[in-house]
Protein backbone atom coordinates (compact mmCIF):
# COMPACT_ATOMS: atom_id res chain seq x y z
CA UNK A 1 0.00 0.00 0.00
CA UNK A 2 1.25 3.66 -0.72
CA UNK A 3 2.32 5.32 2.63
CA UNK A 4 -1.00 7.54 3.90
CA UNK A 5 -0.80 11.55 2.48
CA UNK A 6 -2.61 12.46 6.24
CA UNK A 7 -0.76 12.23 9.72
CA UNK A 8 -4.30 13.00 10.65
CA UNK A 9 -8.11 12.02 10.21
CA UNK A 10 -10.87 13.90 11.77
CA UNK A 11 -14.52 13.27 11.68
CA UNK A 12 -16.58 15.68 11.25
CA UNK A 13 -16.55 19.53 10.17
CA UNK A 14 -18.11 21.09 13.15
CA UNK A 15 -16.74 23.35 15.62
CA UNK A 16 -14.34 20.77 17.37
CA UNK A 17 -12.95 19.19 13.80
CA UNK A 18 -12.42 22.77 12.32
CA UNK A 19 -10.61 23.92 15.45
CA UNK A 20 -8.63 20.38 15.41
CA UNK A 21 -7.36 20.75 11.74
CA UNK A 22 -6.59 24.39 12.38
CA UNK A 23 -4.45 23.75 15.24
CA UNK A 24 -3.00 20.68 14.13
CA UNK A 25 -2.01 21.73 10.50
CA UNK A 26 -0.42 24.85 11.72
CA UNK A 27 1.82 22.79 14.43
CA UNK A 28 2.78 20.88 10.54
CA UNK A 29 0.46 17.77 10.90
CA UNK A 30 -1.17 16.62 7.08
CA UNK A 31 -4.76 16.58 8.24
CA UNK A 32 -8.22 15.33 6.21
CA UNK A 33 -11.24 16.84 7.84
CA UNK A 34 -13.95 13.81 6.42
CA UNK A 35 -17.42 15.43 7.09
CA UNK A 36 -20.67 13.57 6.39
CA UNK A 37 -22.64 16.51 5.67
CA UNK A 38 -22.78 18.88 2.28
CA UNK A 39 -21.34 22.12 4.41
CA UNK A 40 -19.44 22.96 7.44
CA UNK A 41 -20.86 23.61 10.41
CA UNK A 42 -21.88 20.16 12.32
CA UNK A 43 -25.09 20.57 14.62
CA UNK A 44 -25.35 24.37 13.43
CA UNK A 45 -25.19 22.84 9.63
CA UNK A 46 -28.15 20.35 10.21
CA UNK A 47 -29.76 22.50 12.95
CA UNK A 48 -32.30 24.72 11.30
CA UNK A 49 -35.41 24.89 12.36
CA UNK A 50 -37.32 27.96 13.24
CA UNK A 51 -36.22 29.43 16.69
CA UNK A 52 -32.81 27.58 16.79
CA UNK A 53 -30.46 29.11 18.99
CA UNK A 54 -27.42 28.31 21.06
CA UNK A 55 -28.79 29.37 24.60
CA UNK A 56 -24.72 29.81 25.50
CA UNK A 57 -23.44 33.61 25.38
CA UNK A 58 -22.74 34.15 21.74
CA UNK A 59 -18.92 36.05 22.98
CA UNK A 60 -18.37 32.20 25.17
CA UNK A 61 -19.70 30.05 22.51
CA UNK A 62 -16.91 31.59 20.20
CA UNK A 63 -12.97 30.36 19.65
CA UNK A 64 -10.64 31.70 21.93
CA UNK A 65 -7.49 30.62 20.02
CA UNK A 66 -6.93 33.95 17.87
CA UNK A 67 -7.50 37.24 19.45
CA UNK A 68 -7.16 38.79 15.75
CA UNK A 69 -11.13 36.42 15.36
CA UNK A 70 -12.06 37.33 18.38
CA UNK A 71 -12.00 41.61 17.37
CA UNK A 72 -13.00 40.93 13.81
CA UNK A 73 -15.99 39.25 14.28
CA UNK A 74 -18.83 40.87 15.75
CA UNK A 75 -22.05 39.13 17.34
CA UNK A 76 -25.47 41.02 17.08
CA UNK A 77 -27.22 38.90 19.59
CA UNK A 78 -26.93 37.49 23.42
CA UNK A 79 -27.54 34.43 22.16
CA UNK A 80 -26.81 33.78 18.70
CA UNK A 81 -29.07 32.65 16.02
CA UNK A 82 -28.29 29.55 13.97
CA UNK A 83 -28.06 31.48 11.17
CA UNK A 84 -25.61 33.28 12.38
CA UNK A 85 -23.40 30.83 14.25
CA UNK A 86 -23.46 29.18 10.39
CA UNK A 87 -21.91 32.86 9.06
CA UNK A 88 -19.31 32.43 11.59
CA UNK A 89 -18.30 29.34 11.34
CA UNK A 90 -17.98 30.05 7.73
CA UNK A 91 -15.82 33.26 8.37
CA UNK A 92 -13.42 31.01 10.62
CA UNK A 93 -12.96 28.27 7.70
CA UNK A 94 -12.10 31.13 5.30
CA UNK A 95 -10.32 32.95 7.77
CA UNK A 96 -7.90 30.35 8.54
CA UNK A 97 -8.07 28.25 4.80
CA UNK A 98 -9.49 25.58 6.33
CA UNK A 99 -12.11 24.50 3.03
CA UNK A 100 -9.01 22.90 1.41
CA UNK A 101 -8.60 20.30 3.78
CA UNK A 102 -12.23 19.47 4.39
CA UNK A 103 -14.06 16.72 2.49
CA UNK A 104 -18.01 17.24 2.57
CA UNK A 105 -20.07 13.93 1.35
CA UNK A 106 -18.00 11.19 3.03
CA UNK A 107 -19.59 9.63 5.35
CA UNK A 108 -16.78 7.19 7.64
CA UNK A 109 -18.54 3.62 7.97
CA UNK A 110 -15.74 1.56 9.07
CA UNK A 111 -12.53 2.80 10.57
CA UNK A 112 -10.30 -0.56 11.10
CA UNK A 113 -6.37 -0.08 13.06
CA UNK A 114 -4.06 -2.10 11.11
CA UNK A 115 -1.60 -3.44 13.91
CA UNK A 116 1.10 -4.50 11.71
CA UNK A 117 1.17 -0.93 9.72
CA UNK A 118 0.17 1.17 12.54
CA UNK A 119 -2.61 2.91 11.09
CA UNK A 120 -6.24 3.67 10.60
CA UNK A 121 -7.81 2.65 7.48
CA UNK A 122 -10.98 4.48 6.83
CA UNK A 123 -14.18 3.61 4.53
CA UNK A 124 -16.54 5.92 3.85
CA UNK A 125 -20.23 4.79 2.75
CA UNK A 126 -19.17 5.53 -1.40
CA UNK A 127 -16.23 3.75 -1.17
CA UNK A 128 -13.14 5.77 -0.43
CA UNK A 129 -10.09 4.48 1.19
CA UNK A 130 -8.11 6.84 3.43
CA UNK A 131 -5.14 6.27 6.27
CA UNK A 132 -3.25 7.92 8.91
CA UNK A 133 -1.82 7.08 11.65
CA UNK A 134 -4.20 9.15 13.92
CA UNK A 135 -7.86 9.05 14.43
CA UNK A 136 -10.04 12.11 16.08
CA UNK A 137 -13.41 11.84 15.95
CA UNK A 138 -15.45 15.44 16.19
CA UNK A 139 -18.59 13.78 15.48
CA UNK A 140 -20.48 15.74 18.00
CA UNK A 141 -22.63 14.22 21.09
CA UNK A 142 -26.03 15.25 18.96
CA UNK A 143 -25.68 14.53 15.66
CA UNK A 144 -27.33 10.82 14.71
CA UNK A 145 -31.18 11.93 14.73
CA UNK A 146 -33.72 9.48 16.41
CA UNK A 147 -36.99 9.16 14.66
CA UNK A 148 -39.42 7.44 16.33
CA UNK A 149 -41.87 4.98 15.67
CA UNK A 150 -44.57 5.55 14.06
CA UNK A 151 -46.71 3.19 12.18
CA UNK A 152 -47.93 5.06 9.29
CA UNK A 153 -45.83 7.25 8.39
CA UNK A 154 -46.32 6.61 4.29
CA UNK A 155 -50.17 6.95 4.53
CA UNK A 156 -49.55 9.94 6.11
CA UNK A 157 -50.38 13.02 3.51
CA UNK A 158 -48.94 15.77 4.81
CA UNK A 159 -45.29 16.83 5.34
CA UNK A 160 -42.85 15.43 7.89
CA UNK A 161 -39.92 17.28 8.98
CA UNK A 162 -37.25 16.42 11.89
CA UNK A 163 -35.97 19.74 13.48
CA UNK A 164 -32.64 18.42 13.27
CA UNK A 165 -32.39 17.29 9.31
CA UNK A 166 -34.73 20.86 8.76
CA UNK A 167 -34.90 21.97 4.62
CA UNK A 168 -32.62 24.90 3.72
CA UNK A 169 -35.51 26.57 1.98
CA UNK A 170 -37.60 28.37 3.85
CA UNK A 171 -40.62 26.22 5.80
CA UNK A 172 -44.03 28.70 5.21
CA UNK A 173 -46.70 27.24 7.91
CA UNK A 174 -49.02 29.78 7.21
CA UNK A 175 -52.48 28.94 7.63
CA UNK A 176 -51.77 25.59 7.98
CA UNK A 177 -52.34 22.84 10.85
CA UNK A 178 -48.94 21.67 12.28
CA UNK A 179 -48.03 19.61 14.89
CA UNK A 180 -45.01 19.11 17.07
CA UNK A 181 -43.34 16.00 18.74
CA UNK A 182 -41.01 16.58 21.66
CA UNK A 183 -40.41 19.44 23.76
CA UNK A 184 -36.47 19.87 24.24
CA UNK A 185 -35.18 22.39 23.40
CA UNK A 186 -35.44 22.01 19.96
CA UNK A 187 -39.68 21.77 20.45
CA UNK A 188 -39.29 24.81 23.00
CA UNK A 189 -37.68 27.26 20.86
CA UNK A 190 -39.48 26.30 17.52
CA UNK A 191 -42.91 26.10 19.14
CA UNK A 192 -43.31 29.93 19.33
CA UNK A 193 -42.59 31.02 16.41
CA UNK A 194 -44.35 27.93 14.23
CA UNK A 195 -47.47 29.47 16.65
CA UNK A 196 -47.17 32.44 14.85
CA UNK A 197 -48.12 31.49 11.62
CA UNK A 198 -49.38 27.97 11.97
CA UNK A 199 -53.34 28.20 11.54
CA UNK A 200 -53.29 26.06 14.46
CA UNK A 201 -50.32 24.38 16.62
CA UNK A 202 -51.03 21.09 18.07
CA UNK A 203 -48.05 19.94 20.46
CA UNK A 204 -47.58 16.13 21.75
CA UNK A 205 -45.95 16.36 24.85
CA UNK A 206 -44.49 12.94 26.38
CA UNK A 207 -42.38 14.64 29.33
CA UNK A 208 -42.92 18.01 30.71
CA UNK A 209 -39.84 19.65 31.14
CA UNK A 210 -38.10 22.80 33.14
CA UNK A 211 -37.61 26.01 31.07
CA UNK A 212 -36.40 29.42 31.87
CA UNK A 213 -36.50 32.59 29.90
CA UNK A 214 -33.52 33.29 27.67
CA UNK A 215 -33.84 37.04 27.88
CA UNK A 216 -32.85 37.67 24.56
CA UNK A 217 -31.70 41.18 23.28
CA UNK A 218 -29.33 42.61 20.78
CA UNK A 219 -25.60 43.89 21.48
CA UNK A 220 -25.09 47.40 21.28
CA UNK A 221 -22.11 48.91 20.33
CA UNK A 222 -21.14 50.12 23.61
CA UNK A 223 -21.41 46.33 25.12
CA UNK A 224 -19.53 44.80 22.47
CA UNK A 225 -16.41 47.47 22.92
CA UNK A 226 -16.51 46.49 26.17
CA UNK A 227 -16.28 42.85 25.80
CA UNK A 228 -13.45 43.07 23.36
CA UNK A 229 -11.41 45.48 25.41
CA UNK A 230 -11.83 42.63 28.19
CA UNK A 231 -11.95 39.70 26.07
CA UNK A 232 -8.56 37.79 27.67
CA UNK A 233 -10.50 38.39 30.80
CA UNK A 234 -13.48 37.42 30.08
CA UNK A 235 -11.72 34.01 28.76
CA UNK A 236 -9.96 33.76 31.99
CA UNK A 237 -13.45 34.02 34.00
CA UNK A 238 -15.15 31.20 31.61
CA UNK A 239 -12.06 28.96 32.49
CA UNK A 240 -12.47 29.53 36.14
CA UNK A 241 -16.32 28.65 35.72
CA UNK A 242 -17.38 25.53 37.01
CA UNK A 243 -19.16 25.13 33.65
CA UNK A 244 -17.53 27.44 31.31
CA UNK A 245 -20.32 30.02 31.53
CA UNK A 246 -18.32 32.60 33.14
CA UNK A 247 -19.84 33.13 36.42
CA UNK A 248 -19.78 31.03 39.96
CA UNK A 249 -22.12 29.78 41.90
CA UNK A 250 -23.17 31.33 45.47
CA UNK A 251 -21.36 29.52 47.94
CA UNK A 252 -24.07 28.70 50.08
CA UNK A 253 -26.48 26.35 51.00
CA UNK A 254 -30.30 26.70 49.13
CA UNK A 255 -31.95 25.93 52.21
CA UNK A 256 -29.57 28.15 54.64
CA UNK A 257 -30.34 31.22 52.91
CA UNK A 258 -33.19 32.77 54.16
CA UNK A 259 -36.71 32.53 52.13
CA UNK A 260 -36.95 36.16 51.10
CA UNK A 261 -33.27 36.63 50.03
CA UNK A 262 -33.51 33.25 48.34
CA UNK A 263 -36.49 34.00 46.63
CA UNK A 264 -34.67 37.55 45.39
CA UNK A 265 -31.83 35.60 43.82
CA UNK A 266 -33.86 33.05 42.19
CA UNK A 267 -36.02 36.07 40.65
CA UNK A 268 -32.75 38.12 39.16
CA UNK A 269 -31.37 34.76 38.12
CA UNK A 270 -34.77 34.21 36.33
CA UNK A 271 -34.91 37.67 34.25
CA UNK A 272 -31.15 37.45 33.48
CA UNK A 273 -29.27 34.45 33.79
CA UNK A 274 -30.45 32.26 31.07
CA UNK A 275 -28.76 29.06 31.32
CA UNK A 276 -27.02 30.05 34.43
CA UNK A 277 -30.42 30.26 36.53
CA UNK A 278 -29.09 26.52 37.11
CA UNK A 279 -26.10 28.15 39.15
CA UNK A 280 -27.86 30.54 41.40
CA UNK A 281 -26.76 28.12 44.07
CA UNK A 282 -24.12 25.65 43.94
CA UNK A 283 -25.95 22.86 45.15
CA UNK A 284 -29.14 22.80 42.94
CA UNK A 285 -28.13 19.36 41.27
CA UNK A 286 -26.61 17.43 44.51
CA UNK A 287 -29.34 18.60 47.30
CA UNK A 288 -32.56 17.06 46.86
CA UNK A 289 -34.30 19.80 48.71
CA UNK A 290 -32.01 22.82 47.41
CA UNK A 291 -33.44 21.19 43.75
CA UNK A 292 -36.98 21.34 45.01
CA UNK A 293 -36.67 24.74 46.35
CA UNK A 294 -35.46 25.64 42.16
CA UNK A 295 -38.11 23.68 40.87
CA UNK A 296 -41.17 25.02 42.73
CA UNK A 297 -40.03 28.75 42.20
CA UNK A 298 -40.17 27.40 38.03
CA UNK A 299 -43.43 25.85 38.95
CA UNK A 300 -44.52 28.90 40.35
CA UNK A 301 -43.86 31.10 37.57
CA UNK A 302 -45.60 28.31 34.72
CA UNK A 303 -48.58 28.91 37.36
CA UNK A 304 -48.21 32.77 36.85
CA UNK A 305 -47.66 32.38 32.77
CA UNK A 306 -50.50 29.60 31.52
CA UNK A 307 -53.80 30.87 32.22
CA UNK A 308 -55.88 27.55 30.97
CA UNK A 309 -56.09 25.17 34.74
CA UNK A 310 -55.60 21.64 32.44
CA UNK A 311 -52.63 23.03 30.22
CA UNK A 312 -50.83 24.68 33.16
CA UNK A 313 -51.00 21.40 35.15
CA UNK A 314 -50.04 19.21 31.91
CA UNK A 315 -47.03 21.68 31.53
CA UNK A 316 -45.66 21.63 34.87
CA UNK A 317 -42.36 19.41 35.51
CA UNK A 318 -43.40 16.86 38.69
CA UNK A 319 -41.56 14.13 37.72
CA UNK A 320 -37.67 14.50 37.60
CA UNK A 321 -35.18 17.01 39.47
CA UNK A 322 -34.92 20.55 37.84
CA UNK A 323 -31.47 20.23 35.60
CA UNK A 324 -31.25 16.57 35.92
CA UNK A 325 -32.69 16.41 32.64
CA UNK A 326 -31.03 18.91 30.48
CA UNK A 327 -33.56 22.21 30.97
CA UNK A 328 -34.26 24.87 28.22
CA UNK A 329 -33.45 28.39 27.69
CA UNK A 330 -36.70 29.47 25.87
CA UNK A 331 -38.17 32.42 24.37
CA UNK A 332 -42.17 32.77 25.47
CA UNK A 333 -42.47 29.10 25.45
CA UNK A 334 -45.24 28.83 28.27
CA UNK A 335 -46.97 31.79 27.29
CA UNK A 336 -47.43 30.45 24.02
CA UNK A 337 -50.25 28.36 25.33
CA UNK A 338 -52.37 30.52 26.18
CA UNK A 339 -52.92 31.79 22.44
CA UNK A 340 -56.12 30.30 21.00
CA UNK A 341 -54.58 28.49 18.20
CA UNK A 342 -52.09 26.42 20.34
CA UNK A 343 -53.32 23.06 21.86
CA UNK A 344 -51.42 20.88 24.36
CA UNK A 345 -52.01 17.04 23.87
CA UNK A 346 -50.62 14.47 26.85
CA UNK A 347 -49.15 11.88 25.05
CA UNK A 348 -48.07 10.13 28.16
CA UNK A 349 -51.54 9.21 29.46
CA UNK A 350 -52.91 8.89 25.57
CA UNK A 351 -49.45 7.74 23.56
CA UNK A 352 -49.35 7.53 19.92
CA UNK A 353 -50.49 4.93 18.16
CA UNK A 354 -50.27 5.71 14.83
CA UNK A 355 -50.37 8.10 11.31
CA UNK A 356 -53.45 7.71 8.86
CA UNK A 357 -54.03 10.29 6.06
CA UNK A 358 -54.93 12.92 7.92
CA UNK A 359 -52.76 13.09 10.58
CA UNK A 360 -52.16 11.62 14.57
CA UNK A 361 -54.24 9.04 15.70
CA UNK A 362 -53.77 8.37 19.48
CA UNK A 363 -54.43 5.11 21.39
CA UNK A 364 -57.88 6.33 22.99
CA UNK A 365 -58.69 6.83 18.93
CA UNK A 366 -58.88 10.78 19.14
CA UNK A 367 -57.68 12.20 15.88
CA UNK A 368 -55.55 15.44 15.02
CA UNK A 369 -55.90 16.27 11.83
CA UNK A 370 -52.38 17.66 10.52
CA UNK A 371 -50.27 19.28 7.52
CA UNK A 372 -47.26 19.10 8.92
CA UNK A 373 -45.60 17.20 11.57
CA UNK A 374 -42.44 17.99 13.15
CA UNK A 375 -40.19 15.81 14.99
CA UNK A 376 -38.45 17.66 17.64
CA UNK A 377 -37.59 14.07 19.07
CA UNK A 378 -34.05 14.47 19.20
CA UNK A 379 -30.73 12.37 18.97
CA UNK A 380 -29.37 9.41 19.58
CA UNK A 381 -26.77 10.99 22.34
CA UNK A 382 -23.48 11.25 23.20
CA UNK A 383 -22.44 7.87 21.60
CA UNK A 384 -24.88 7.43 18.78
CA UNK A 385 -22.32 8.70 16.07
CA UNK A 386 -19.85 6.71 17.62
CA UNK A 387 -21.09 3.56 17.39
CA UNK A 388 -22.73 4.02 13.99
CA UNK A 389 -19.90 3.47 12.42
CA UNK A 390 -17.96 0.07 12.92
CA UNK A 391 -14.83 0.92 14.58
CA UNK A 392 -12.67 -1.97 14.84
CA UNK A 393 -9.34 -1.56 16.99
CA UNK A 394 -6.56 -3.98 18.14
CA UNK A 395 -7.04 -7.82 17.96
CA UNK A 396 -10.28 -7.09 15.89
CA UNK A 397 -12.12 -5.71 18.92
CA UNK A 398 -15.11 -3.52 17.80
CA UNK A 399 -16.10 -0.24 19.76
CA UNK A 400 -19.77 -1.94 19.64
CA UNK A 401 -18.81 -4.74 21.74
CA UNK A 402 -16.44 -2.23 23.95
CA UNK A 403 -19.28 -0.26 24.78
CA UNK A 404 -21.72 -2.74 24.97
CA UNK A 405 -22.79 -2.06 28.65
CA UNK A 406 -22.28 1.74 28.08
CA UNK A 407 -19.13 3.98 27.08
CA UNK A 408 -15.26 3.26 28.64
CA UNK A 409 -13.10 5.70 28.22
CA UNK A 410 -9.80 7.31 29.57
CA UNK A 411 -10.41 11.34 30.16
CA UNK A 412 -13.09 10.63 27.71
CA UNK A 413 -10.46 10.84 25.40
CA UNK A 414 -8.81 7.35 24.60
CA UNK A 415 -9.90 3.98 25.23
CA UNK A 416 -8.02 0.69 25.48
CA UNK A 417 -7.69 -1.49 22.70
CA UNK A 418 -7.89 1.55 20.16
CA UNK A 419 -4.46 3.12 19.68
CA UNK A 420 -3.93 6.88 18.03
CA UNK A 421 -7.65 7.13 18.15
CA UNK A 422 -9.64 10.59 19.98
CA UNK A 423 -12.58 11.75 20.77
CA UNK A 424 -13.49 15.36 21.09
CA UNK A 425 -15.65 16.22 23.90
CA UNK A 426 -17.07 12.80 24.04
CA UNK A 427 -18.50 10.34 26.69
CA UNK A 428 -15.88 10.07 30.20
CA UNK A 429 -15.29 13.89 29.27
CA UNK A 430 -17.86 17.03 30.93
CA UNK A 431 -18.99 16.84 27.01
CA UNK A 432 -22.44 18.93 26.84
CA UNK A 433 -22.46 19.74 30.65
CA UNK A 434 -20.50 22.44 30.61
CA UNK A 435 -19.94 25.11 27.83
CA UNK A 436 -19.31 22.46 25.20
CA UNK A 437 -16.63 25.26 22.74
CA UNK A 438 -14.62 25.53 25.60
CA UNK A 439 -14.50 21.52 26.51
CA UNK A 440 -13.93 21.27 22.64
CA UNK A 441 -10.99 23.69 22.74
CA UNK A 442 -9.16 22.05 26.07
CA UNK A 443 -9.25 18.67 24.25
CA UNK A 444 -7.95 19.74 20.61
CA UNK A 445 -5.06 21.52 22.19
CA UNK A 446 -4.55 18.47 24.84
CA UNK A 447 -4.40 16.05 22.18
CA UNK A 448 -1.69 18.73 20.34
CA UNK A 449 0.06 18.91 22.88
CA UNK A 450 0.30 15.26 23.44
CA UNK A 451 1.31 14.43 19.90
CA UNK A 452 4.06 16.69 20.06
CA UNK A 453 5.40 15.08 23.09
CA UNK A 454 5.41 11.93 21.20
CA UNK A 455 7.38 13.31 18.67
CA UNK A 456 9.87 14.37 21.39
CA UNK A 457 9.62 10.34 22.44
CA UNK A 458 9.98 9.29 19.05
CA UNK A 459 6.62 7.35 20.14
CA UNK A 460 4.24 6.64 17.04
CA UNK A 461 1.66 5.03 19.44
CA UNK A 462 -0.28 6.02 22.07
CA UNK A 463 -2.90 4.40 24.08
CA UNK A 464 -4.91 4.40 27.17
CA UNK A 465 -4.21 1.52 29.63
CA UNK A 466 -6.84 -0.46 30.68
CA UNK A 467 -6.10 0.28 34.20
CA UNK A 468 -6.35 3.65 33.88
CA UNK A 469 -9.89 3.47 32.39
CA UNK A 470 -11.43 1.03 34.74
CA UNK A 471 -10.11 4.15 37.93
CA UNK A 472 -11.33 6.88 35.28
CA UNK A 473 -14.96 4.99 35.27
CA UNK A 474 -14.99 4.59 38.79
CA UNK A 475 -14.40 8.12 39.15
CA UNK A 476 -17.15 8.71 36.95
CA UNK A 477 -19.69 6.98 38.69
CA UNK A 478 -18.70 8.16 42.21
CA UNK A 479 -19.17 11.65 41.09
CA UNK A 480 -22.27 11.40 39.28
CA UNK A 481 -23.92 9.53 42.56
CA UNK A 482 -23.00 12.75 44.10
CA UNK A 483 -25.74 14.40 41.43
CA UNK A 484 -29.29 14.37 41.22
CA UNK A 485 -28.98 13.35 37.70
CA UNK A 486 -29.87 9.54 37.95
CA UNK A 487 -32.80 10.62 38.80
CA UNK A 488 -34.44 11.39 35.86
CA UNK A 489 -34.79 9.87 32.25
CA UNK A 490 -32.61 11.77 29.90
CA UNK A 491 -30.61 11.42 27.27
CA UNK A 492 -27.27 11.73 29.90
CA UNK A 493 -28.21 8.31 30.89
CA UNK A 494 -29.05 6.88 27.72
CA UNK A 495 -32.86 6.84 28.45
CA UNK A 496 -33.45 8.14 24.91
CA UNK A 497 -33.24 5.03 22.97
CA UNK A 498 -35.18 1.99 23.98
CA UNK A 499 -32.31 -0.79 24.29
CA UNK A 500 -29.53 1.75 25.56
CA UNK A 501 -27.10 0.40 28.37
CA UNK A 502 -28.55 2.78 31.59
CA UNK A 503 -25.03 4.95 32.55
CA UNK A 504 -24.89 8.33 33.08
CA UNK A 505 -21.91 8.88 30.20
CA UNK A 506 -20.33 12.26 31.42
CA UNK A 507 -18.21 13.64 33.52
CA UNK A 508 -20.20 15.62 36.25
CA UNK A 509 -17.46 17.23 37.71
CA UNK A 510 -17.09 20.83 36.04
CA UNK A 511 -14.75 22.32 34.27
CA UNK A 512 -11.99 23.32 36.93
CA UNK A 513 -11.69 19.72 37.90
CA UNK A 514 -11.50 18.40 34.87
CA UNK A 515 -8.97 21.02 33.68
CA UNK A 516 -6.73 20.41 36.90
CA UNK A 517 -7.33 16.43 36.05
CA UNK A 518 -5.92 17.00 32.55
CA UNK A 519 -3.29 19.06 33.41
CA UNK A 520 -2.23 16.94 35.92
CA UNK A 521 -1.79 14.14 33.69
CA UNK A 522 0.27 15.50 31.32
CA UNK A 523 2.23 17.06 34.09
CA UNK A 524 2.89 13.13 35.50
CA UNK A 525 4.54 12.59 31.97
CA UNK A 526 1.10 11.43 30.44
CA UNK A 527 0.03 8.86 33.35
CA UNK A 528 -2.45 6.08 32.15
CA UNK A 529 -1.15 6.06 28.44
CA UNK A 530 0.87 4.06 26.92
CA UNK A 531 3.50 4.88 24.66
CA UNK A 532 5.85 2.48 22.32
CA UNK A 533 8.54 4.67 23.14
CA UNK A 534 8.82 5.80 26.74
P1 LIG B 1 -34.21 16.35 23.38
O1 LIG B 1 -33.84 17.31 24.41
O2 LIG B 1 -33.70 14.95 23.49
O3 LIG B 1 -35.81 16.32 23.35
C1 LIG B 1 -36.51 15.37 22.61
C2 LIG B 1 -37.98 15.49 22.91
O4 LIG B 1 -38.70 14.58 22.11
C3 LIG B 1 -38.34 15.16 24.35
O5 LIG B 1 -39.40 15.97 24.75
C4 LIG B 1 -38.78 13.70 24.24
O6 LIG B 1 -39.64 13.28 25.26
C5 LIG B 1 -39.48 13.72 22.92
N1 LIG B 1 -39.51 12.41 22.31
C6 LIG B 1 -38.46 11.69 21.88
N2 LIG B 1 -38.86 10.53 21.35
C7 LIG B 1 -40.20 10.53 21.43
C8 LIG B 1 -41.19 9.60 21.05
N3 LIG B 1 -40.87 8.43 20.48
N4 LIG B 1 -42.48 9.91 21.30
C9 LIG B 1 -42.79 11.08 21.88
N5 LIG B 1 -41.90 12.01 22.27
C10 LIG B 1 -40.62 11.72 22.05
O7 LIG B 1 -33.79 16.85 21.93
P2 LIG B 1 -33.78 18.34 21.37
O8 LIG B 1 -33.50 18.23 19.92
O9 LIG B 1 -34.98 19.08 21.78
O10 LIG B 1 -32.57 19.03 22.11
C11 LIG B 1 -31.29 18.46 22.09
C12 LIG B 1 -30.30 19.39 22.68
O11 LIG B 1 -30.01 20.47 21.79
C13 LIG B 1 -30.64 20.11 23.94
O12 LIG B 1 -30.58 19.34 25.07
C14 LIG B 1 -29.63 21.22 23.97
O13 LIG B 1 -28.38 20.72 24.39
C15 LIG B 1 -29.54 21.60 22.54
P3 LIG B 1 -39.06 12.63 26.63
O14 LIG B 1 -38.51 13.79 27.39
O15 LIG B 1 -38.00 11.66 26.21
O16 LIG B 1 -40.22 11.99 27.27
Amino acid sequence: MAPPQHDVIVIGAGFAGLRALHTLRSAGRRVAVLEAGDGIGGVWYFNRYPGARCDIESYDYSYSFSSELEQEWRWTQRYATQPEILRYIEHVADRFDLHRDVHLGRRVVRAQWDEAAGLWELTTEGGEHWAAAFVIWAVGNLSTTKQPELPGQADFRGRILHTARWPHADVDVTGLRVGVIGTGSSGMQSIPILAGTAAHLTVFQRTANFSVPAQHRAISGAEDAAVRADYPARRARVLASPSGLGFRPRREATVEVPEAERTAIFEQAWDGAGFGFGLAFRDLLTDQSANDLAAEFIRDKIAQIVTDPTTRELLTPRDHPFGAKRPVVDDGYYATFNRDNVSLIDIRTDPIDRLDASGIVLASGATHALDVLVLATGFDAITGSLLRPDIVGRNGLSLRQKWSAGPITYLGLGTHGFPNMFTIAGPGSPGLLINVLVGIEQHVDWIADLLADMDERGATRVEATEAAERDWGAHLLARTEQTLYPKARSYYMGDEVPGKPRVFMLYTGGLRDYRRILAECVADSYAGFEFDKD
